[in-house]
């Protein structure tokens, strides 16, 4: 495997950074999450925008223009041979001392491009659908760390990880400090009501998801109504459906929340046919590259 590292493809056994890196000693640093579907990057503006908006919010320097960043995913693909894959870039502010004042970063900020295969969950999740837990941990208030900063401290997505999991559940539900629904670890959330979509509303504490922004198209396009709304969780354990939505899960059919039946506790109608629609249009939103 060829890892992108500060302009060069290195093997993965070289692609080393500082210890003294402030991604590492602090967490100071962007990251983004992307996939590849038959040579054709999902949405890789939209990814590389983000990108640069995090950058830009934290105040780091980068070392590549949009279009070079671009670029370089596409190099990475191409020098590892794979049409469908998972691309992560991550900068981080570059190495420092150990104090916290980024300007004692002197370098360019350090640039990291991952591609490999994913699968996060069976295949029979998809099918079946998920059960998933309201976790203690809320979600990030946006006055102290905005999560639509997509930054490389996700300590706070961990702890509800490791929550769910402890609790014997593979997601966990998160919510804001106002007690609404905000996401889940790594993916949106979204509800069904008599036909009609929810999803919380971007400023309540949820990252600005690229694939909620695609099925919110989706839902356009199919004359579904689509509503950015606070939610409780009273309305998620009374809705008809339920999905979450991310890069790495795609959509997520949800079951069960907080062992309350989501409908008939399977995937349901408008779920599938999003999810369907989701499929065609990962074969045609993005960016192509030959190999
Ligand atoms: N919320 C959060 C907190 C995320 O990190 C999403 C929503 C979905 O956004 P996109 O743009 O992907 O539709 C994310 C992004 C993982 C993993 O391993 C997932 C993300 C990022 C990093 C790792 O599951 N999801």
């Amino acid at each position: 495997m060829k890892v992108y590292l500060n302009g060069t493809l290195v093997d993965k056994k070289d692609a080393k950074i500082s210890v003294f890196d402030h991604g590492y000693l602090y967490g100071d640093g962007v990251f983004e999450g992307i996939r590849s579907y038959g040579c054709l990057v999902f949405k890789l503006k939209e990814h590389i925008d983000r990108l640069f908006e995090s950058a830009h919010s934290i105040m780091m320097g980068m070392p590549l223009t949009r279009k070079e960043m671009t670029d370089a995913v596409i190099k990475t693909l191409k020098a590892n041979n794979l049409q469908d894959g998972y691309i992560r870039i991550v900068v981080s502010r570059g190495p420092g001392d150990l104090g916290l004042d980024p300007r004692k970063c002197k370098d360019k900020a350090t640039v990291v491009i991952i591609v490999d295969t994913i699968a996060l969950y069976p295949k029979k999740l998809y099918e079946k659908g998920m059960e998933i837990i309201t976790v203690p941990t809320v979600r990030n208030i946006p006055e102290a760390l905005n999560p639509q900063i997509k930054s490389l401290n996700y300590l706070n997505n961990i702890l509800a990880k490791i929550e769910a999991v402890n609790a014997g559940y593979a997601e966990a539900l998160m919510l804001d400090h106002l007690g609404y629904v905000a996401e889940c670890t790594g993916d949106n959330i979204f509800l069904v009501k008599n036909d009609e979509l929810y999803t919380p509303p971007q400023c309540m504490g949820t990252l600005r998801g690229i694939t909620r922004e695609a099925v919110l198209n989706i839902a356009t396009k199919l004359k579904i109504p689509a509503h950015e709304h606070v939610i409780t969780r009273h309305e998620l354990y009374i809705g008809d459906e339920c999905f979450l939505t991310g890069t790495a899960a795609e959509i997520v059919p949800v079951v069960k929340v907080d062992g309350r039946l989501i409908g008939e506790g399977k995937p349901g109608k408008l779920t599938r046919k999003i999810m369907a629609e989701f499929g065609k249009l990962t074969k045609t939103a993005g960016i192509k590259y030959k190999l």
